[in-house]
């Protein structure tokens, strides 16, 4: 075995190490490092392996293009496992393996798995270097395709070495391709020994363990029994014209548009106001000594859905995405540079994702629907000048946001901190390609952490609760749905820039600055208080896109029954009680 030397007098680092390196036997081990000599390796590697291609450098300079196999495209939810020691633990909504057997399972699918390979040792910080809320991992991986995009990810290599010292405690992660077999798959993860083992796959969000295995599923775990919360959240600050800035957490199932809102330009009406990025998926937040609740933004870069992204939608991706970006699964055209359903109009050849001619006007995709990109955080224009900040930034509002053709209103706020917990708790939302599985069927997604929750989901909605008690200044907590549709399934709302108006208001009230008009789901805007001037929307439309329907509201709480059932050996009464009052609020109003 060849062996870079060990940038490390960590113990526990070099006996893990080696124990996992005699289990997978790989021909070298690669201590990754960090620097940019070693990126011009590890990229000339991957040419070499035929694991990227270059694109054009005129075009997309530092650029490259990435495919996976065509049967590893999304996270797979029905082989990830929460490994702890009862079943209980991991809760109903978790599929569940001890850890002995999944220790036993995986380890035999581990056993010289990385013959003939290089196992990379990737250490990496989640969160500022230095930071009290950061966490350090260390990933060994086979796949120099996921040493590229950590790099991107997270600040890997030398300076989370020396963060984590001789003695710091780390993530375990374990990682290897294998064949890439759907068969051989499985993402396991063992929160009592802060252990990540991945096998069979070399997609995003099953193998960049500092995502969400780490940075949720693991990171749940540990905010909840240290205190604080790891949440699937973007998180912005908006700028007034005065310079006052007001920070905002939002919660949206996978590709519910949660990077456009992140990076979201105001429109003209908005002259002087300005939104500011500091994460596109992921929050961490604690209490600060000031009574109010402080995030950080774990990861230093962005795994976005490329379709859908174009000038339109989000002019700061498309811009972010210039340079030094890995792009996996989309299109390539003639000369050289990307291209994906919803950029805009095609160009008459392209290669598909499957490496396969496409013509315009061909029914097939061009770009996977969940293809992506990688792009490093620091290439966003509209980067708050605060994402490196220790003690992270101070959370105002949050919201909580599905993806549902009917039912849900535009915006409302909820009455307080129960009702918001529930309200987040309840949230529905449409499918995405973000996972294997069928497309477009609502299912309930709480606090968009369903798949992300390594506990049990009853005891998570307990941890929101008990929250509350820590927070002197709690934010307040608002739902939002930009994707309802009239009959003929057009949307109501334009979205996009115009969710501006919406957040404007999401700020008034969270700072007191205007009243509001209660309802039986929660507060909404009265009649002026939402800024209109300027928008592509009938008063019609913007009535159906507010509308509450009590019947429609009876349906949606009788389909919150599974959940409650489900969860309810750990379902807190609280919960179980905003449901009941709210039914009988619209059973109220039905009669009337
Ligand atoms: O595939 S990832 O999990 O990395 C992204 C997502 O689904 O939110
Ligand atoms: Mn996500």
């Amino acid at each position: 075995m060849d062996i870079t030397t060990p940038p490390t007098r960590n113990h526990a680092l070099l006996d893990w190490v080696a124990s996992m390196a005699k289990l997978c036997g790989p021909d070298h081990i690669h201590w990754v490092t960090g620097t940019d000599a070693e990126h011009g390796e590890l990229t000339a590697e991957a040419l070499k392996q035929g694991v990227i291609k270059p694109l054009s450098k005129e075009k997309r300079p530092g650029c490259y293009i990435a495919y996976s196999s065509p049967n590893d495209v999304a996270r797979v939810e029905h082989l990830t496992f929460i490994c702890t020691p009862t079943k209980e633990e991991a809760g109903p909504t978790n599929n569940w393996m001890a850890p002995d057997e999944a220790y036993k399972k995986l380890g035999a699918l581990f056993e010289g798995s990385m013959k003939g390979r290089t196992m990379y040792v990737v250490p990496y910080v989640m969160g500022p270097l230095g930071s009290p809320f950061s966490k350090i991992g260390i990933e060994l991986t086979d796949s120099v395709y996921v040493v590229l995009n950590m790099r991107i990810m997270t600040r890997m290599g030398r300076p989370a070495l020396d963060m984590l010292g001789d003695h710091g405690e780390f993530n375990h992660g374990l990682h290897s391709m294998l064949d890439v077999n759907p068969d051989r798959r499985f993402i396991c993860h063992f929160p009592q020994d802060n252990t990540i083992w991945s096998v069979g796959s070399n997609y995003g969000g099953n193998v960049l363990l500092g995502k969400k295995c780490l940075a949720l599923r693991i990171g749940s775990y540990l905010g909840k029994t240290e205190g604080w919360m790891a949440e699937h959240m973007l998180i912005l600050g908006v700028e007034s014209p005065e310079g006052q800035v007001t920070y905002v957490a939002a919660a949206f199932p996978s590709a519910c548009g949660k990077t456009n809102f992140a990076m979201l330009i105001p429109p003209k009406r908005f002259n002087g106001w300005r939104v500011w990025t500091v994460g596109d998926d992921i929050a961490w937040m604690r209490v600060g000594p000031d009574g109010r609740l402080w995030a950080i933004n774990p990861e230093a870069g962005y795994f976005g859905v490329a379709p859908g992204t174009s000038f339109y939608s989000n002019a700061t991706a498309m811009n972010t995405i210039r340079k030094d970006t890995l792009f996996t699964n989309v299109a390539l055209t003639e000369d050289g540079d990307v291209w994906w359903e919803g950029m805009g109009t095609p160009p008459e050849h392209l290669t598909d994702w499957q490496g396969r001619p496409w013509v315009k006007g061909s029914p097939e995709k061009a770009a996977h629907p969940n293809s992506r990109f990688t792009a490093p955080a620091a290439n966003n224009a509209n980067l708050s000048p605060f994402v490196e900040n220790p003690s992270g930034v101070p959370i105002s509002a949050i919201i909580f946001g599905g993806r549902r053709a009917t039912t849900v209103p535009l915006v409302l706020q909820s009455f307080n901190w129960a009702h918001g917990v529930y309200l987040g708790a309840t949230l529905g939302s449409e499918t995405t390609a973000a996972a294997v599985g069928k497309v477009g069927v609502v299912r309930r997604d709480p606090m968009a952490m369903l798949p992300f929750c390594g506990y049990d989901m009853g005891e998570y909605f307990a941890h929101w609760l008990a929250m509350q008690k820590k927070l002197v200044h709690p934010p307040k907590i608002f739902m939002v749905n930009w994707f309802r549709q009239d009959e003929n399934g057009k949307f109501l709302w334009p979205g996009y820039g115009e969710n501006m108006r919406v957040l404007k208001w999401v700020l008034d009230r969270a700072l007191g600055h205007v009243g509001a008009q209660e309802t039986v789901l929660g507060w909404v805007p009265r009649g002026t208080d939402l800024d209109l001037a300027g928008v592509d929307i009938s008063e019609e439309d913007f009535s159906k896109v507010m509308r509450i329907d009590t019947k429609e509201w009876l349906v949606e709480i009788d389909a919150q029954q599974e959940l409650f059932e489900r969860l309810a050996r750990t379902m807190p009464k609280e919960m179980v009680l905003q449901r009941e009052l709210l039914r009988a609020r619209l059973e109220r109003l039905d009669q009337d």
